[in-house]
């Protein structure tokens, strides 16, 4: 099983869309690692976005994550990464397939909904950047037997 980082970014916020949007995490059967509504700052920014801080929209990304509150996620499951980051759908809203969670409430480049990880050494980094260890729950939901076969919880 694999852990990975969801942000729930401002425009997730400011739009009411959490509850659809975890309601599809749930559906999927990712299980619910981690929890937490944090306020965003400049120094996590800029270590979180470190691919991005030369780029000419970097200065607006900044301001758009920090407009609210977000909430945090560690989803768990098998290839958690890239389940969530299909799920998840391309950069560009307006690019994103219909289905995914970009392709159905974004439009935007930049007010995309939500992060996710994408990639293992990515997650990795980025569960320790928002979770102190003891927020991260190692917890099995008793039906996962019907979620997955027992080779593929091995
Ligand atoms: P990702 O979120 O799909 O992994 P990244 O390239 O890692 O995409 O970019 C991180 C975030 O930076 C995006 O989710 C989006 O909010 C913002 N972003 C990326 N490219 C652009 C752009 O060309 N214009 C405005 N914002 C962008
Ligand atoms: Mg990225």
């Amino acid at each position: 099983m694999e852990k990975t980082l969801v942000i729930f970014k401002p425009s997730a916020m400011e739009r009411s869309l959490v509850g659809q949007i975890l309601t599809r995490f749930q559906q999927k059967g990712l299980i619910i690692a981690g929890i937490k509504m944090i306020q965003l700052d400049e120094k996590i920014l800029r270590e979180h976005y470190a691919h991005l801080v030369d780029k000419s929209f970097f200065p607006l990304l900044l301001k758009s994550m920090m407009t609210s509150p977000v909430i945090v996620m560690c989803l768990e499951g098998k290839d958690a990464i890239n389940v969530v980051r299909l799920m998840t759908g391309a950069t560009n809203g307006r690019e994103a397939l219909p289905g995914t969670i970009r392709g159905d409430f974004a439009s935007s480049n930049q007010e995309n909904i939500i992060h996710a990880s994408s990639c293992p050494e990515d997650a990795e980094a980025e569960i320790k950047r928002f979770f102190a260890p003891g927020e991260i729950f190692e917890w099995k939901p008793v039906n996962l037997n019907f979620v997955y076969s027992p080779l593929e919880m091995a």
